[in-house]
This record gives C-alpha cells, structure tokens and sequence, in this order.
C-alpha cells in the first residue's frame, strides 16, 4: 500500500511526536516520553497513525572544518543535516524552509513514497523558491538507513544532506550501541564551489584520469578508478580527520553501525582496525549475514553491519576515498582506554584485504515484492561518457532532451545496464528497490547499485508506484552531465 496518509487524515486521530515551528532551530525532535508513551499502543490499528514532525530550515551556513571555517549552504546548524528517525508505519511530515538564495527541495532518497512527495525540481514538483516554504508528508512503510538530500543541480555538494532512519517495528538484530556515520567528500568554500569545479570539468580542466586509465591503488581490492573530482578533505559526520568522532563502545558491546555515503564523487572503501564487520543491510534491506574486513560504499549507497566489541584499544574506522590516498576516519574507543588516537592517515591492514561484493550478497529470506526472471519488459541502458564535453548519456540521451523511460503499472521490468566509461556509477531509481542480478536468483534489494567499468550488471523491478521517477547516476557531476532519464510508470 502506497496511499497517501494525509489523504486518510480526516478518519484519523494525530498522535504528534513533536512540536512544529520552535524558534529557528532547523529541528523539531520528537520528544522522547512522548515517543515512549505511544509506542506502548499496538500498531496495528489502521484507525490511528502517528506523525513525527520535523522543520528542516536550508540556509547558509559557516561551518568550521578544523582549519579556516568555511561558508557553505546545509540543513539546520551544521554538518550533516540533522539526523530524522521515526518508526515504520508513522508518516513523515516535514516543513521545508528554504533561506537559500536560490530554489531547493529535499529527496528522499531510498524511500518509496507517493510521487508527488519525491522532492525531484522540475520532474515530481516545482522548486521551493528562496523564502518559501514546502511540507512534505508520507508514511514510512520500509524500514532501513535512507538518507535525504536536495535534489537541484549540485546542490547536494555543499552540506544539503542528513541521515535518514526508519525503525523496524519489530527489531530483528539485537544491539548494544547504535551509530550512524555519514561520509562525505568536501570542496565547498575551500577549492570554490561545486559550480567552479562542473565548469572545469565541462571545459576540460578536469583532471578526467579515469577516463583514460586505472590506477595501479588496491592490492588485492583490484585496480581503482580514479575519480574525476579530487576533494581537499573527506569527512565522517561533518569531522575532518584531525577532528574525528569518537565512537565509544563497551568490551562486549554489539555495535550497529549505518554507514551512509551522501558524497557527490567518492566512493569510499571502509573498514575498522582490529574487527571484522558482519553486513546486515544493504540500503536498508535486509540481506543474510555475511562477514568481510572491508567493503566498498558507493554514492547513495547504505550499509549496515554489526560489529563484536572484543578487543579493547583505540581504533581507526577508515574510510579511504577510492583512487586516492586520502580517508575519512572516525575512531572507536574502547571505554576505559586512553591511549591517544591513531594518526589520521594510518589505514588499517583490513583495507588490503578483498572488498566485500555483491556477488557475496543474498537478500534475507521473506523478502519479496521483486521477482527474479521472466520479466515483462527489459529495457537494455547503455552508459556512455564524452571526456571532451563532460556530456553522460544513458542510450545516447542527456537530460533533460531524453524521452522517458516508460513502464506499465504492475510491470516487473529488468534494466540491463552495460558501462561502457572507465568510470564507475552508482545508479539510483527513485520511488521503487530492485533485485541486483549477481547470478543467484537471490541478489541483494537495493536502490542504488555500483556499475563498474566495463561493467554489464542487470537488476529487476516491479514497477507497482505509479508516477515519474528518476533514475540517475548517483556521481552528482556526472548527473549534472546528462545521466538521467524519467522512468514513467503509469
Ligand atoms: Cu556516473
């Protein structure tokens, strides 16, 4: 079911989790006895629903990275966004105020929502001009790690994003500690902004090396594209790596940690000092357990997994940008240690070691609604890549002069992408998930997935949210060039 909540309202009794229009804070948290006190009433009741309530304010920030502070455009007071979590089943309701100079809305990304609701300019709704306002409203169905984002132009390589979480309203996994970590690449207001950077790119001033070849970084993780922006800094939760958060565990502790990669043009590849992680969730699904010392997160990729706190000491969480030497870093601390942290481009031995892949992912048992095989339409999607213009087409096409994909409502429908750059990318379809064909009937459900180099990879999908949607490389720049179309489901 995808109906649209506020259409029921009138039926309805508000349960509100929190208070609309305080002050200037961006953030309007739930307050938590209230959260309690709901949450002992049964879901079940189709008569009732709850509504957490949120004001996200865009405006210009000043940020301080750990050098000079910098002016950039974000949610709320800083870096990133402020964290929205509710439980599956409530509705999402969120007053968008927009103090940028220019217009914005918010995506959100990985949740299939009514259509109207998706936040796309131009494609599902107009921009929220400078100084107005937009309420956006739907019911969390899914559960997972999403995250939100502007959706205009590039906007989202400045701070316009924040984490996204959705409770499960029953929790399968059982944790001690919980933390969510977004990684980001950073330019804005220290090497210009992201429109400087687009103009280089398009004029050819790019450095565009992974257009032409494969760095020799990666041991055994295999060769790694370079990637055609290159960032001054990378951050975990808004930190530099002289800054870095400390994660505080206890010896013993089960630790859930979301990874959430927002980044324009990095893809990261992760791992922990002296632990091994256990991958729970991809994009918010549920996949059966798998254990690997690191892993590859893609733009607009999610990964959960668990990590068994027992080997006390401070450790480094890294999380080097692919085809470069630099990381983002958070570290773990162990309570009761106090020993100093690990220098900030120390890389755990764990980043030699082969990077999980999709092939070694299953989606959990009792996932259905994206049927494997006999499809009813497949739609064949070529990647290309001019390196003289910055111009990306899927089937020679660049958005916005491309024709809508089309697909009819119920249709399971199979994307057949084949890259044919020397760059990777993460392709991302709004409104719905898919089954990633790794060969196994039984690949991950995902929303966004890694297309290498050369790469042909296929997933499948049932086309049951009517609406346009889009569906685009998730490497902003590469967007910005041309790789997007509207998939129509009607
Ligand atoms: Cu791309």
């Amino acid at each position: 079911m995808r109906e649209n909540s506020a259409r029921r309202s009138g039926l309805t009794r508000l349960d509100f989790l929190g208070l609309a229009g305080l002050g200037t804070g961006a953030l309007v948290l739930g307050g938590c006895s209230a959260l309690s006190s709901t949450r002992q009433n049964p879901p079940t009741a189709r008569s009732t629903y709850k509504v957490a309530e949120y004001v996200l304010e865009a405006s210009v920030l000043k940020l301080n990275l750990g050098g000079p502070s910098v002016e950039t455009w974000g949610y709320g007071e800083g870096l990133p966004g402020p964290e929205i979590r509710l439980q599956q089943g409530e509705t999402l309701r969120v007053r968008l105020r927009n103090r940028l100079p220019e217009g914005t809305s918010v995506h959100w990304h990985g949740v299939p929502l009514p259509n109207g609701m998706d936040g796309v300019p131009g494609v599902t709704q107009d921009p929220v001009a400078a100084g107005e306002s937009f309420t956006y409203e739907f019911r969390a169905d899914d559960p997972g790690t999403y995250m939100y984002h502007s959706h205009s132009g590039l906007q989202l390589d400045r701070g316009l994003y924040g984490p996204l979480i959705v409770e499960p309203e029953n929790e399968t996994l059982s944790y001690d500690r919980e933390y969510v970590l977004t990684i980001d690449d950073w330019l804005d207001g220290v090497d210009g902004v992201p429109e400087d950077t687009y103009e280089k790119l398009r004029a050819g001033e790019g450095e565009m090396a992974g257009m032409e070849g494969m760095s020799g970084m990666g041991g055994t993780g295999g060769a790694e594209p370079e990637p055609d922006v290159k960032y001054p800094v990378y951050l975990i939760n808004g930190k530099p790596p002289e800054e870095p958060e400390e994660l505080e565990v206890g010896r013993g502790d089960t630790v859930r940690l979301r990874l959430v990669n927002p980044s324009s043009a990095t893809i990261y590849r992760v791992a922990l000092a002296g632990h091994r992680m256990t991958v729970t969730h991809t994009d918010g699904q549920p996949v059966e357990p798998v254990e690997t010392d690191a892993l590859r997160v893609g733009m607009g990729e999610r990964y959960d997994v668990i990590v068994k706190a027992a080997n006390p000491g401070v450790w480094q969480l890294a999380a080097r940008a692919e085809g470069t030497r630099k990381m983002a870093r958070a570290v773990l601390r162990y309570e009761g240690t106090n020993g100093p942290q690990p220098p900030p481009d120390l890389e755990p031995r764990e980043l030699g070691s082969e990077m999980l892949s999709y092939n070694a992912l299953r989606s959990a048992p009792g996932i259905d609604g994206v049927e494997a095989g006999s499809p009813d339409r497949v739609v064949p999607i070529t990647l290309r890549g001019d390196e003289e213009t910055y111009v990306w087409t899927i089937n020679g096409q660049a958005f916005p002069d491309a024709d809508p994909i089309e697909a009819g409502r119920g249709e399971r429908v199979r994307f057949e992408m084949e890259n044919t750059t020397m760059m990777p990318h993460p392709m991302h379809l709004h409104g719905h998930f898919f089954r990633v064909d790794n060969g196994t009937g039984r690949g991950p459900i995902k929303d966004t997935v890694l297309v290498d180099p050369k790469q042909r990879l296929a997933f499948d999908w049932l086309a049951d949210n009517p609406g346009d949607w889009a569906f685009h490389c998730h490497q902003a720049y590469h967007q910005e060039g041309g790789m997007m179309r509207v998939v129509k489901v009607a």
